[in-house]
């Protein structure tokens, strides 16, 4: 078994025109197919040749001799994240999701500020996460393709900040392109699930 690349759940141009087909082309079709291929190449032979994609990721952080299986790796599952964390007719939060934001920030106005600023404030390539943390609902940025469930956080919804996610449509704005994803593409019932499924895991510990 090796790590599958997954389609999109969602046609290449439909999120136009907030992220082009041609964004998407290159962003799904070449980047991140590269990331599954060289997590491939690099776990043939190996003790995680059939381990899962979260095994692999888990296995490879924090040693510079699994740098390269761990970049790949974690960029292929943080991709994978991502996709879903998008739709085309993006929205506010409801249930209990709106209510974790509303606990951790008071409103959700509050909230999109918050992740806006933690995202142009992110120096160079990496991901903007929304994370639940406790009963709270935090904002974290990881640099390049560090991915925070090898700290044991549940991620509920991410953005890319690569320049390659938003350098053909936005250029050097990525102001404009954080903003069309808090406005037009945030998938909220992805992190309900998210929410969903960690609520789910602690009750099922206690
Ligand atoms: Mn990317």
């Amino acid at each position: 078994m090796t790590v599958q690349f997954p389609a999109l759940p969602f046609a290449n141009d439909a999120l136009e025109p907030h992220i082009s087909r041609a964004t998407m082309e290159t962003h799904h079709g070449k980047h991140h197919k590269a990331y599954v291929d060289n997590t491939n190449a690099l776990i043939t032979g190996t003790p995680l040749a059939d381990a899962s994609l979260e095994d692999i990721v888990r296995a490879s952080a924090g040693r510079k001799s699994t740098a390269a299986l761990f970049n790949n790796a974690a960029q292929a599952w943080n991709h994978a994240f991502f996709w879903k964390s998008l739709r085309p007719t993006g929205g506010e939060p409801r249930g209990a999701v709106k209510a974790a934001i509303e606990r951790s920030f008071k409103t959700f106005d509050r909230f999109t500020s918050a992740f806006a600023t933690a995202s142009m404030e992110h120096f160079g390539s990496g991901w903007a996460w929304a994370l639940l943390d406790g009963e709270k609902i935090k904002i974290a940025t990881t640099s390049n393709a560090v991915t925070p469930i090898v700290r044991g956080k549940t991620p509920l919804l991410v953005l890319d900040l690569w320049e390659h996610a938003y350098y053909l449509d936005y250029r050097n704005k990525r102001a404009d392109y954080v903003w069309a994803f808090l406005t037009s593409l945030a998938n909220w019932a992805f992190a309900e699930e998210n929410l969903r499924t960690a609520s789910n895991l602690k009750l099922a510990a206690e």
